[in-house]
């Protein structure tokens, strides 16, 4: 009898609202993994969570919590800026890594990321771009690759949130919110964006002062196809997502999420709304866990350690968001400056 394959050991680089909610989903949906290790910059937050989850541990030191001998794996689920530096490590320490969204902060720092696990010939680096898991995605992608719509033309998307957090400035709305819709995009479409412009509107009046809010975003792709996006993240509501792509023959539309459909004495009718993007996308975070997870226990026989967006998503994504970012500031159209691309899909 073969014994039972050990579980994947997993650290859990920050346990701020994701990483928390990646440690849950690890220790009660995912199978063949358990969280090992957790850290996180507030040393007494992680040693709290870690007093909760069986032989888990917390390291107040990330980068040695990623080389400890007894982690498999990494989440990144810490700030932005810490990613480079801890995402060089799990690539030293040859850890596969499921990393949150941005890959890194800038440009040159996600590259040398996409560079550096192309010269170690094997895919260590997944992005956490969880809509790709999503089902109703899916079925859009399915229906597209199928050419039931023939060919794609144009995209539109709704992207609203109920509220941000203090501190969420107009390019946060580009690099935080946006980017999802970029990464839809390039995955629906299959091909790169080349430009962006985004516009400014009135904003809303309950916005916190200085927040652009909302913005439309205007994307073109390699072959002039256009994706236009409606960014609000002030609107007091709930969390909605839609994503209509218009083709030759026909049209498909996700992202209703009306769930149960209720009639009312009083004359109304209605669905519910998520609050936010945990509750909208908890399946879709949960089937990219687990798929990562198989994937890296696989990664040895394979010589794949991801499912998933690689490097190269993220960094393409982010290079669209500078654009952005760029666009915010001059109105105008912004070309997307994307290096040649010299590593595998
Ligand atoms: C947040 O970081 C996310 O990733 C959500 O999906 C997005 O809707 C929100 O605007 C971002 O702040």
């Amino acid at each position: 009898m073969t014994a039972p394959k050990a579980d994947l050991r997993v650290a859990v680089i920050g346990v701020g609202v994701m990483g928390a909610d990646h440690v849950a989903r690890l220790s009660a949906t995912t199978s063949g993994a358990r969280v090992a290790v957790v850290n996180d910059h507030l040393p007494a937050k992680a040693a709290q969570l870690a007093a909760t989850i069986p032989g888990c541990r917390a390291v107040e030191d990330p980068l040695a919590a990623i080389a400890d001998p007894g982690v498999d794996a990494v989440v990144l689920a810490s700030p932005g800026p810490a990613h480079h530096e801890q995402l060089l490590a799990c690539l030293q320490h040859r850890k596969p890594v499921l990393c949150e969204k941005p890959l890194t902060t800038d440009l040159d720092t996600a590259l040398d990321v996409v560079r550096r696990e192309a010269a170690l010939g094997v895919r260590l680096i997944q992005v956490g771009f969880m809509r790709r898991f999503d089902d109703e995605y899916r079925q859009l992608k399915a229906a597209l690759d199928a050419g039931e719509l023939g060919r794609p033309l144009l995209m539109h998307c709704v992207h609203r949130n109920r509220d941000v957090h203090a501190g969420f400035d107009s390019a946060m709305v580009v690099r935080d919110s946006l980017v999802h819709e970029v990464d839809v995009a390039r995955f629906l479409l299959d091909e790169e964006i080349t430009s962006i412009q985004i516009v400014r509107p009135a904003t809303n009046p309950g916005a916190p002062a200085g927040l652009q809010d909302p913005q439309i975003a205007i994307l073109r792709t390699t072959s002039g196809r256009y994706v236009d996006v409606e960014l609000f993240v002030t609107t007091g509501v709930g969390y909605e997502v839609r994503t209509e792509v218009v083709g030759e023959r026909g049209s498909a539309l996700i992202g209703l999420a009306v769930g149960l459909v209720r009639k009312s004495a009083d004359g109304r009718w209605g669905g519910g709304i998520a609050a936010d993007f945990r509750a909208r996308f908890r399946a879709a975070y949960d089937t990219q866990m687990q798929r990562w997870v198989d994937a890296v226990a696989a990664g040895a026989r394979t010589g794949d350690y991801a499912d998933g967006p690689g490097a190269w998503d993220g960094y393409a994504a982010a290079a669209v968001c500078a654009a952005g970012v760029r666009s915010l500031e001059s109105g105008r159209t912004e070309s997307v400056e994307l290096a040649l691309r010299d590593t595998p899909e």
